[in-house]
């Protein structure tokens, strides 16, 4: 099983208009997961990108739900409509995925996980193994979260992602981003990294500028990295370039271009 994570920079430009969608990349990416299913089974995991981050920004989901029956109630729509936002992009994402004859299949994030304080407390894996036993490709999305803590909060796609790892164990997890994998500065003027080890990843912490683009309100790569250490004590994490024709494939192959972190 492959887990991959389609970063919101991948499928949108988080600082252009609400909700754009770059469907020749999102086909393009279907089309190269194609050409391994089903001798392969992936489930996808997509971020918020222009659809959800501006909404969840917007309305301070991340705040949690206040006291006092209006502030809570302008958020109870905030919180809604931000989901509504995120089945949006999901369901532009089924469509690009069906076009390319995979059986993708919308999985509500929501629905299945509770958080507290933004990290899965509670996750229902069921109906995503057995839809993978009966090889369909469940597509799931960061999304907003009913949190024991807060009320409600954001669960980011990163965070899912560590949770799926810690329980169906697959052998590997690749994050799509906008850039070629993880770099010792800031993308551009630091070194890519192309193979990290665990006991890296601290100094790394340090060296990186942790503050995200755009209108990101769940931590950019920082909040990537933070998860990916977890992610690596039960699979191999690969980071590699969404945008770029073959890279993907390369990281199912084991011999792409990107940075690989092993445990
Ligand atoms: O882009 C965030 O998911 P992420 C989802 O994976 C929302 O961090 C609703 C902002």
């Amino acid at each position: 099983m492959i887990i991959v994570k389609i970063g919101g920079s991948v499928f949108s430009d988080k600082k252009g208009d609400p909700e754009n969608f770059d469907v020749e990349t999102v086909r393009r990416i279907a089309k190269e997961i194609a050409g391994f299913y089903p001798a392969e089974d992936f489930i996808i995991v997509h971020g918020g990108g222009s659809f959800g981050h501006p909404e969840a920004k917007r309305y301070g989901i991340r705040e949690g739900l206040p006291e006092g029956w209006e502030n809570a109630h302008r958020k109870r729509i905030g919180f809604t409509l931000t989901h509504q936002a995120m089945l949006r992009a999901n369901a532009k994402f089924i469509e690009a995925f069906v076009a390319e004859n995979l059986p993708a299949f919308s999985v509500s994030t929501s629905s299945i996980f509770i958080t507290e304080n933004g990290d899965v407390a509670y996750g229902d894996v069921e109906v995503i193994q057995r839809l993978v036993d009966l090889r369909f490709i469940p597509v799931l999305f960061g999304d907003v979260s009913i949190d024991l803590a807060k009320g409600i909060e954001i669960l980011s796609g990163d965070q899912i992602i560590t949770y799926l790892a810690k329980m169906l164990e697959p052998k590997k997890v690749i994050f799509l981003m906008d850039v070629d994998g993880i770099y010792d500065g800031k993308p551009g003027e630091g070194k890519l990294i192309q193979n990290l080890r665990l006991d890296e990843i601290d100094g790394l912490f340090e060296r990186l500028s942790c503050i995200a683009s755009g209108t990101d309100v769940t931590g950019g790569i920082c909040n990537k990295l933070r998860e990916a250490k977890k992610i690596a004590c039960f699979s191999e994490v690969w980071f590699v370039n969404g945008k770029v024709p073959g890279r993907l494939s390369g990281a199912i192959r084991g011999d792409g271009f990107g940075t690989v972190l092993r445990e």
